[in-house]
């Protein structure tokens, strides 16, 4: 009798045809045989083993260098199910259709059978996934970023527990890349691409996608945040869970290297990007980061930004379309060397700086998250760690002080469901248009994001001891366009504000969109800001909130009926604070 997982197999092989099939273990020697592999394929090279010994960098095809969010989709029965802000396909036609492009879509190649956990092995939180790929580079991405092989059967056993994904590149053709997600089936199908965030099933496809459906069903959050421990003289932790949009420097906040390190408060990581959070025995909500590894961006990366990761990627690290020095080491904008002369680009050419830059802005690292110098010893407790904030922020240049603490868990969630981020120059050429992303989700919710918004209003009611919820805006500007705060390590300060909330302690002035922190409740001794800067990052200004109210109303009323009708409630006391605010 076969187990479900073979027939599982079986059947995709029928499909897909593979010339053979591989279950991964894990191993160390089945590491080499992949990379040796795809130095084979010939869009892979090993880096300088003296200076980064077993590291090496891929280069994915120019057409496959990001997530593509207009094919990915949510194929649940109903419409209505996946909200206005997913795209939706009718499950059997995303079966048909996706069977069709695999049908022999394997011949002459390998099928790599790929068994991992997401969370640490014995945690009761984590959760075990299989994918199926015909890429060795996703064989060894996923070693790094799940717990993958032996251990990931050990704990399956025969049982059909866990998440199939299927992944085929194809012919890395854009008109034939899909990535669909059938969440009461609990599958995840990819086709078409080798990116990590379409390719690596058990990220943004498992563990926030299919999970956040799970979350639902099972009474638990799947969230699109880093966790990180802050310690304090006294070598209490306090750990916070942070949602940010895209370029807002999560990883960077999760890997500070304090600036109150003298002051003996010190930042431990815990996770970059996702957490799993379920109330523990103890009534807080104990999270898990349910990833080995970080997969991060990394221009901009670099001794000053985040010298904890640049410390990391020193060993055993994939990097995918950096750049490549003389001496076969790494390189990007943003790393703070000077780019030496004959420099190969991220395409494999002699770099020529009037064509671009030398590593794509999407170009990443992946590294395992043990080799962080600031990796929190409870990172893999089974148990998870208690959370007692949630962080949300975006990039605001006007609008959000640096730092503000919402009234209650339902106003929390409110300021979630509605943050915002303004998109940089570097990312699209029109600066300071708002994107609405409530709790950095919106392209990771695997359901109706207004049912996403009731989730957490019940949540709020469950935690025995909820987190109590914040925003920061590390990117406020002054009236020339320069960032009022030092970011980076001063962030910190920001952080030791929100722990001593938290303890009920942190001096605060009751605005109309929260708590904000009064002048000398900061700890700012050590800093050198422009003066009147401190005022400037702690106004709320009516004027702007007022765009900002008729902003958030009409994207809220894009979910139509099915949105709680507590964020509307949350709207119009807002509203109503801002008027009384207002002398008449
Ligand atoms: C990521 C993302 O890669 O959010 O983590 O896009
Ligand atoms: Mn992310």
């Amino acid at each position: 009798m076969s187990t479900p997982l073979e027939s599982w197999v079986e059947k995709n092989a029928r499909l897909m045809k593979p010339e053979r099939i591989v279950f991964c273990d894990g191993s160390e020697e089945e590491n080499q045989r992949m990379f040796a592999e795809m130095v084979r394929e010939g869009d892979t090279l090993e880096l300088n083993p003296k200076t980064y010994p077993n590291c090496y960098l891929h280069r994915s095809n120019p057409n496959d260098v990001a997530r593509t969010e207009q094919v990915t989709f949510i194929c649940s029965e109903k419409r209505e199910d996946a909200g206005p802000t997913n795209n939706w396909m009718a499950p059997e036609e995303a079966k048909q259709k996706m069977s069709a492009l695999c049908d022999g879509a394997m011949r002459g190649r390998t099928m790599y059978v790929v068994p991992y956990i997401m969370g640490p092995a014995r945690s009761p939180i984590s959760k075990v996934g299989v994918e199926i790929t015909d890429s060795a580079y996703v064989v060894a991405s996923m070693r790094i970023m799940s717990r993958m092989g032996k251990v990931a059967m050990e704990r399956l056993g025969s049982s059909a527990e866990f998440v199939p994904g299927l992944h085929a590149l194809l012919d890395v053709n854009p008109e034939r890349r899909f990535v669909m997600h059938f969440p009461e089936e609990k599958l995840i199908w990819s086709v078409g691409s080798g990116y990590g965030g379409n390719a690596l099933l058990g990220k943004k496809c498992l563990a926030l996608r299919i999970a956040s459906v799970m979350a639902r069903e099972q009474g638990w959050m799947a969230e699109h945040m880093l966790i990180l421990g802050l310690e304090a003289p006294d070598g209490k932790v306090t750990y916070m869970a942070a949602a940010f949009p895209s370029a807002c420097g999560k990883t960077n906040l999760a890997m500070m290297v304090s600036a109150l390190e003298g002051q003996g408060y010190r930042v431990w990581t815990v996770g970059d990007d996702i957490a799993w959070m379920q109330i523990g025995a103890d009534g807080y909500l104990r999270a898990i980061n349910p990833e080995a590894g970080f997969f991060g961006v990394a221009p901009g990366t670099g001794k000053h930004t985040n010298p904890n990761v640049m410390d990391a990627i020193r060993k055993n690290s994939l990097f995918t379309n950096v750049a490549l020095t003389p001496e076969r080491e790494p390189w990007w904008e943003g790393i703070e060397s000077a780019p030496p002369a004959g420099m190969i680009d991220w395409k494999g050419k002699t770099w020529d700086p009037a064509q671009g830059p030398a590593a794509h802005p999407n170009s990443r690292y992946t590294v395992p998250a043990q080799q962080a110098p600031s990796i929190s010893p409870k990172w893999e407790d089974p148990a998870g760690v208690p959370i007692s904030a949630f962080i949300f922020g975006g990039r605001r240049a006007r609008m959000a002080p640096l730092v503000y603490e919402s009234f209650d868990w339902q106003h929390g969630v409110f300021v979630g469901a509605t943050m915002a981020s303004e998109t940089t120059a570097a990312a699209t050429g029109a600066v300071g248009v708002v994107r609405r992303d409530p709790m950095a989700m919106l392209p990771f919710c695997g359901y109706n994001m207004a049912d996403y918004f009731g989730h957490w209003l019940e949540m709020g009611k469950r935690i025995p001891h909820a987190p109590k919820i914040f925003h920061v805006n590390w990117f406020r500007r002054d009236t020339s366009g320069k960032f009022l705060w030092p970011g980076f390590g001063e962030n910190v300060r920001v952080l030791k504000w929100i722990l001593e909330r938290v303890e009920g302690r942190g001096e605060a002035q009751e605005t109309p969109i929260g708590y904000v922190p009064t002048k000398g409740g900061l700890t700012l001794d050590g800093l050198a800001l422009a003066p009147g800067a401190v005022d400037d990052l702690l106004r709320v200004n009516a004027a702007d909130w007022e765009p900002e109210l008729a902003d958030t109303r009409q994207f809220l009323e894009k979910f139509g009926e099915r949105l709680p009708k507590e964020l509307l409630e949350e709207h119009h006391k807002l509203a109503q604070r801002f008027q009384r605010s207002v002398p008449a």
